[in-house]
C-alpha cells in the first residue's frame, strides 16, 4: 500500500449521471410503465432479467417465504434475527414524539410526526444482494412505524433463478410486508408511479446499478428518494498501539466492497504505516476478493503520515469518510473532535464489520465527503412532520396589527384583510387597537 503526502491526497470522485444512452433508456423505461403498467413492467423484465411472468407471478407468496427459511442454515437465521433485533433497538432510541406547546395566551403550537404510509426498498440482483442491507433500509422504516413495506428485486439473484432466500429471510426478519420480482429502471417506475399489480410509494431506497439510480433520479419528486450512495470508504487514525494486522484486515474489509472502493490510513507512525503497508500486501494475497480489493487499494488506498494524532484529525474532517475508525490510546478522547464523519468506530475490538452487520447503528452512510452536510439513514428518513397552530382569540387580537404590517409590507392586501376581518369584528378596526 503506498504511502503518500497528504497534500497529494483527495477522496473526492466523481458521481456517475450516466451516458446520454443509459439516461435515454431509463426515461423511456419510466415513461412506458407510467403509461402501459403492468403491460410495459412484463416486457421489461423479460427483455432485460429474461423472465417471462404473468401479473399474478410478481409477488412473492408466502409459500415461497417459507420455502426460503428451508434453504437457508439455521446458523444464518439466527445471526440474522440477532442482527435485526440489536439494529430494531439502536433505532428505536431514533424515534421522535409529536409535541403540543400551550402558550399563555391559550393559543397551542405543535409538531405532529407520522410515518409515510408506504415505503418502497430495492434490492439489487448482482453482486451487492446483501441481506443485511435489507435490514438496515427496513427496519428503520418499520420502526418509524411504516404500514406498507415493500421490497423489489429482480427475479433472478446472481444469474441463478429465483430471489436468493437468504434475501428473502432478511426482508422477513426484518418485516417486509410485500415482495415482487421486479428489477432495474423498471421497478423503480412501478414502485414511483404504481401499476395494476403494484400500488405507488412514497418513498424509495435501497442501492442498485446505474439504471436503478438514473430512474430514482428520474421519479424524484413524485416520490421521495434517498440519497445514492457510492463506493464504500474507511479512514484509519492508528498510532503505534494499534496491531496493523487488525488495522490492515479493517482497511481490506472495506476495499473487497468495490474496485473503486478507498481505504486509507491516516498515521503519526513512520514505522506504523511501513508494517502495515506490509501487513496489506500479505493479507490481500489471501483474500478471496483480492482482485477487487487490490485493484481498490491501489487506485483508492493509501497510508498518510502525518505529524501528530491532532494533524491526523484535521485531515480526518477534512476527508469526511463514510466510515472513521480510531485506533489509538484513549479512542474515546477524541470523539468530540471529529466534525466529519458517518460512523466513528473506536478502539482496537471496534472492527467495521461489527457496524455493517451487527452493533445497531445504520451501515447505510453518507460517502464521497457528505458526511459534511448529511447523517446515516435512520427513523427519521421515514417519518413526515405536519405544523399545527391553534390560534386563540386573545392571541389574534394581540398579535394582529404585527400581522398586518407584515402582509401589507409585502403588498400582499389579501393576507392584511383575512386578519382585519376578523379585528372588526371584535371592535378593533384601527390597526387593531
Ligand atoms: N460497508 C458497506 C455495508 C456492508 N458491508 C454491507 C457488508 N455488507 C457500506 O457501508
Ligand atoms: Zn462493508
Amino acid at each position: 500500500m503506498k504511502i503518500v503526502p497528504i497534500q497529494e491526497f483527495d477522496l473526492k470522485r466523481e458521481v456517475d449521471y450516466g451516458t446520454p444512452e443509459q439516461n435515454a433508456t431509463v426515461k423511456q423505461i419510466v415513461r412506458d410503465i407510467k403509461v402501459e403498467g403492468d403491460a410495459a413492467l412484463l416486457r421489461y423484465t423479460e427483455k432485460y432479467d429474461r423472465t417471462a411472468l404473468s401479473s399474478e407471478q410478481l409477488r412473492v407468496t408466502p409459500e415461497e417465504l417459507k420455502a426460503a427459511y428451508e434453504r437457508v442454515e439455521p446458523s444464518f437465521v439466527k445471526a440474522i434475527t440477532a442482527a435485526a433485533s440489536n439494529i430494531r433497538s439502536f433505532h428505536m432510541r431514533q424515534k421522535r414524539n409529536s409535541w403540543m406547546d400551550m402558550q399563555p395566551d391559550g393559543s397551542i403550537l405543535g409538531q405532529i410526526i407520522r410515518p409515510l404510509k408506504r415505503v418502497g426498498v430495492y434490492v439489487p440482483g448482482g453482486k451487492a444482494a446483501y441481506p443485511s442491507s435489507v435490514l438496515m433500509n427496513v427496519i428503520p422504516a418499520q420502526v418509524a412505524g411504516v404500514p406498507e413495506i415493500v421490497m423489489v428485486t429482480p427475479p433472478g439473484t446472481n444469474g441463478k433463478e429465483g430471489i436468493d432466500p437468504y434475501i428473502l429471510v432478511a426482508a422477513a426478519e426484518a418485516g417486509v410486508n410485500e415482495i415482487y420480482r421486479v428489477g432495474g429502471a423498471q421497478a423503480i417506475a412501478a414502485l414511483a408511479y404504481g401499476t395494476e399489480s403494484i400500488a405507488p410509494v412514497d418513498k424509495i431506497c435501497g442501492p442498485g446499478n446505474i439504471y436503478v439510480a438514473l430512474a430514482k433520479r428520474e421519479v424524484y419528486g413524485a416520490v421521495d428518494i434517498d440519497s445514492i450512495a457510492g463506493p464504500s470508504e474507511i479512514v484509519v487514525l492508528a498510532d503505534e498501539s494499534a496491531d496493523p494486522a487488525y488495522v490492515a484486515a479493517d482497511l481490506l474489509s472495506q476495499a473487497e466492497h468495490d474496485e473503486m472502493a478507498s481505504a486509507i490510513l491516516v498515521t503519526p507512525s513512520q514505522a506504523f504505516a511501513e508494517a502495515t503497508s506490509v501487513e496489506v500486501a500479505r493479507q490481500l494475497a489471501l483474500l478471496p476478493r483480492r482482485d477487487i480489493a487490490g485493484a481498490s487499494i491501489e487506485n483508492y488506498g493509501a497510508i498518510i503520515v502525518v505529524e501528530s494524532i491532532e494533524e491526523g484529525i484535521s485531515v480526518v474532517n477534512r476527508l469526511a469518510p463514510e466510515h472513521l475508525e480510531i485506533v489509538v490510546e484513549d479512542p474515546m478522547s477524541y470523539v468530540g473532535s471529529i466534525e466529519n464523519a458517518g460512523a466513528i468506530f473506536l478502539g482496537p475490538y471496534s472492527s467495521e464489520p461489527v457496524g455493517d452487520y451487527f452493533a445497531g447503528p445504520n451501515h447505510i452512510i453518507p460517502t464521497n465527503g457528505t458526511a459534511r452536510f448529511s447523517s446515516p439513514v435512520d427513523v427519521d428518513d421515514f417519518i413526515k412532520k405536519s405544523s399545527m397552530i391553534y390560534y386563540s382569540k386573545e392571541a389574534l387580537l394581540q398579535n394582529g396589527a404585527m400581522i398586518m404590517e407584515l402582509a401589507r409590507h409585502e403588498g400582499l392586501e389579501g393576507h392584511a384583510r383575512a386578519i382585519e376581518v376578523r379585528l372588526e369584528k371584535e371592535g378593533r378596526v384601527n390597526n387593531g387597537q
